[in-house]
């Protein structure tokens, strides 16, 4: 028998479970040959999800980038591919060593500094990593002190967050092991089988003790497949939704005062504003397109769960309600339900969207945003917001206060020619000569396919961070458990080295893992109960110490004490005003159909889209519309026909999906990695817009209008870009 060793590790890919995950190494060989879920810890129990079960075919692909490299002489930017088909980026590049590489970029951000200003570098950084130090602590310090453009990192959850710190102070929700005790659970926007696969066995737990699963969403997904209950709320309606069931709860006296009096403010307000007509069952049926008696019997079941069952009634809200223009506001609306109601008291009752104010590392000394005053500027950078990266890299500087133009691209833990939106204009940005751009990556991406210098990066197998999570209440430690493959380097890594070069001598750029990992765990916060890094090395994780009910639950906002907002009540003011999306079928004209651009359940956003054993587990979405009957039928289009989707901001060519995964007026296709050659190329971003969330300014993603007409699948036509 070979001999091995089993390492700890933490996935860190952006996903509310933050599963712990025993990597199998051979000692002889030194390579990981299994990886599997903790059975010890509480929420992974043991199991993957279907992608990172998959995992060492990612590791350990043939296609990993291994080496630094930078773009050939004379090779334009974009895609290198053939057919459709990616596999030859890499003729685009030429090895060099990082030696070479890290002069390179110094000497180019450097020359861009003293020539525009350090505003003029923008680095572009989201989840590829979600580890403390991998998501953010070196690269921010180098940024800082090199006084770049800031990132607001906007494209995935600050318009929720934002509303539910506006309503609760601070993120907190039921614990997913409470979702056993439930007696219905709404999943609100919330794909939780594809999305957040570790909460199902709480989920199911619940059903076989009599609880119902009740699906809002205006597509049947996995989850709404599996529910007893799935009713498509038509996309962006939520907010009107959840009022109207305010309006039926008051209107029958279902809301529970003492609650109220205790934990709430601004509920007169509130009361008025929800039994305004407009938000009655009738008139909300006619916008949200969920029935009258639907809406009444839903309220009337949530709010009289515990009283008839004796099991809380609990909503798992998650981030796809507020990808849309006003989604901050609905998220505020579904987040006052279960103060309405009281659900908060009762074991599994309340509302989950982010467990992440659970975790209050030290990001000030992580990230050290001081050190902006020791830039060139003396002062904070102006601050570009992610979600809006076509006009940054296309647009920006041409106005009077803007600052100066993009002029370097910085771009790490993410892939922003997939996954930004308006694609169209993120690529002509991307495309520009004037641009120097660098990407530090695991893979050669779509962003990749336009840097001047690529720069290895590990995985979360070959490097060592620390995590919270924003699905339960765990910081874990997560351990290296092969050597980083080729010549990768972790983000820590790669910007304390750029640090030396670019000749910044603060003693923050000689910092080590173990160094940040002590500094993010040195908080002083009470949550943490003084855990060391040696402790989390001993054990692994640590359920972070917030206040426990008597049955050993944390009972978030149970009562006052939980609240953090300024009147340290649950806020039901401003009250939620409901507003059709302006890209909503209620303002629809040239572009009458609305589009949901949805995450896969086999990839991670563009991430696993390369490699061949997750693409088998998505053939069925590959280039497909899901489509109506009824839209179909108008549009005398049949079942595997070529389909053209576009708006004024782009088009895809997909093959039509007659089916009744989504409802009349509404089409979905999901998000993969770019086609580069063929009749059209891109992505389903190639049709979102730019334009930002009521809060947060978040990207809109479920906020957009296409048209879409069938086409004869002959000549290949031109790129449109
Ligand atoms: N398999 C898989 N898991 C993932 C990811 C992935 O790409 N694939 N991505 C990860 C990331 S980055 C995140 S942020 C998390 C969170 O991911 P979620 O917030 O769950 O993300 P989505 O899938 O965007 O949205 C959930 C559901 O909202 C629906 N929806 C769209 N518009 C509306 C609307 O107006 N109203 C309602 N009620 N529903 C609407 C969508 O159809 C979708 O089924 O998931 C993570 N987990
Ligand atoms: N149409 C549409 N667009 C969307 C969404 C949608 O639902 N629909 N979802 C949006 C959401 S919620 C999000 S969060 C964003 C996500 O957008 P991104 O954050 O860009 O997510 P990924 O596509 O997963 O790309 C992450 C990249 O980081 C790399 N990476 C992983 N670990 C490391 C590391 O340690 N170092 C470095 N340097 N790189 C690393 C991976 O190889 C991967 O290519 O996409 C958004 N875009
Ligand atoms: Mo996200």
């Amino acid at each position: 028998m070979a001999e091995t060793r089993v390492v700890r590790a933490v996935c860190s890919h952006d996903c509310p479970d933050s599963c712990a995950v025993l990597v199998t190494v051979d000692t002889a060989s030194q390579r990981a040959i299994k990886v599997q879920g903790d059975p010890t810890h509480p929420v992974t129990q043991g199991f993957l999800c279907g992608k990172v079960a998959k995992y060492l075919d990612r590791v350990y692909s043939p296609e990993r980038l291994l080496y630094p490299m930078r773009r050939r002489a004379g090779v334009p930017k974009g895609p290198v591919g053939y057919g459709g088909v990616k596999g030859r980026e890499a003729e685009a590049f030429e090895r060099i060593g990082w030696d070479e590489a890290l002069d390179l970029i110094a000497a180019r951000l450097g020359a861009i500094r003293d020539q525009y200003g350090p505003e003029s570098i923008l680095p572009y950084s989201y989840a590829g990593t979600i580890g403390k130090l991998g998501f953010g602590s070196m690269d921010r310090r180098f940024f800082h002190r090199l006084g770049a453009s800031q990132l607001d990192r906007t494209i995935c959850s600050e318009a929720g967050g934002q509303a539910l710190t506006q309503v609760y102070g601070v993120r907190l929700g039921v614990e997913p092991q409470q979702f056993a005790h439930a007696g219905l659970i709404l999943a609100w926007g919330a794909n939780i089988h594809g999305n957040n696969i570790h909460l199902w066995p709480f989920v199911q737990a619940a059903r076989r003790q009599g609880a119902r699963l009740v699906v809002l969403d205006p597509y049947r997904t996995r989850t709404a497949a599996a529910a007893d209950e799935h009713i498509a709320v038509r996309p962006g309606t939520d907010g009107l939704l959840a009022l109207s069931m305010m309006h039926v709860i008051l209107q029958q006296g279902l809301e529970d005062r003492a609650y109220l009096d205790r934990c709430t403010h601004g509920f007169a307000e509130l009361r008025a504003h929800a039994l305004l007509p407009e938000h009655a069952p009738e008139a909300a049926a006619r916008v949200t397109g969920v029935a009258a008696d639907t809406i009444e019997r839903l309220a009337v079941e949530y709010a009289t769960c515990w009283r008839r069952t004796g099991r809380a009634a609990v909503i798992r809200l998650n981030y796809g309600v507020q990808r849309s223009e006003n989604g901050g506001t609905a998220v505020r609306a579904v987040a006052m339900l279960p103060l309405l109601t009281g659900a908060w008291q009762q074991l599994g009752g309340g509302l989950q969207l982010s467990t992440s104010g659970a975790f209050p590392f030290a990001n000030e000394a992580l990230q050290m945003p001081g050190l902006m005053h020791s830039s060139p500027l003396a002062r904070p950078a102006r601050v570009v917001n992610m979600s809006a990266l076509g006009h940054a890299l296309t647009e920006l500087g041409s106005r009077a206060g803007d600052g100066p133009p993009v002029k370097a691209l910085f771009v790490y833990n993410s892939n922003p020619a997939a996954v930004a939106p308006n694609q169209n204009a993120v690529l002509r940005g991307l495309q520009r000569d004037d641009l120097f751009t660098v990407v530090h990556e695991q893979f050669l991406t779509d962003t990749a396919d336009y840097a001047d210098v690529v720069l290895p990066a590990p995985t979360f197998l070959e490097t060592k961070d620390v995590q919270g999570a924003y699905g339960h209440y765990f910081v874990q430690l997560s351990q290296p458990a092969i050597a980083p493959l080729g010549e990768a380097w972790s983000n820590v890594r790669l910007f304390a080295a750029l640090a030396k070069r670019m000749g910044f001598e603060e003693s923050c750029f000689a910092e080590d893992e173990d160094t940040l990992i002590d500094q993010a765990l040195a908080s002083g916060h009470a949550w943490f109960g003084g855990v060391t890094r040696q402790q989390l090395e001993r054990d692994g994780r640590m359920e972070m110490q917030l206040p426990r009910a008597a049955d050993g639950s944390i009972r978030p906002f149970a009562d006052a004490s939980w609240f953090r907002t300024p009147s340290g009540r649950g806020e039901l003011v401003p009250v939620p005003v409901f507003r059709a999306p302006q890209e909503s079928r209620a303002n629809a004209t040239e572009f009458p159909l609305e589009f949901l651009p949805r995450k896969a359940d086999n990839y991670m956003n563009s991430t696993f889209t390369n490699t061949a054993v997750h693409r088998q587990m998505e053939a069925d979405t590959e280039e497909v519309l899901e489509i109506s009957a009824e839209d179909a039928a108008a549009r005398g289009i049949q079942h595997g026909d070529p389909v053209e989707v576009w708006n004024s901001r782009g088009r895809i060519v997909l093959r039509a999906a007659v089916t009744s995964t989504v409802g009349a007026g509404v089409v979905a296709a999901t998000l993969d990695r770019n086609r580069t050659v063929g009749p059209a190329t891109g992505n389903v971003n190639a049709l979102t817009s730019e334009r930002l969330t009521d809060l947060g300014a978040g990207a809109t993603f479920y906020s957009t209008l296409v048209e879409v007409r069938r086409v004869v699948p002959e000549p290949l036509r031109a790129a449109n870009r």
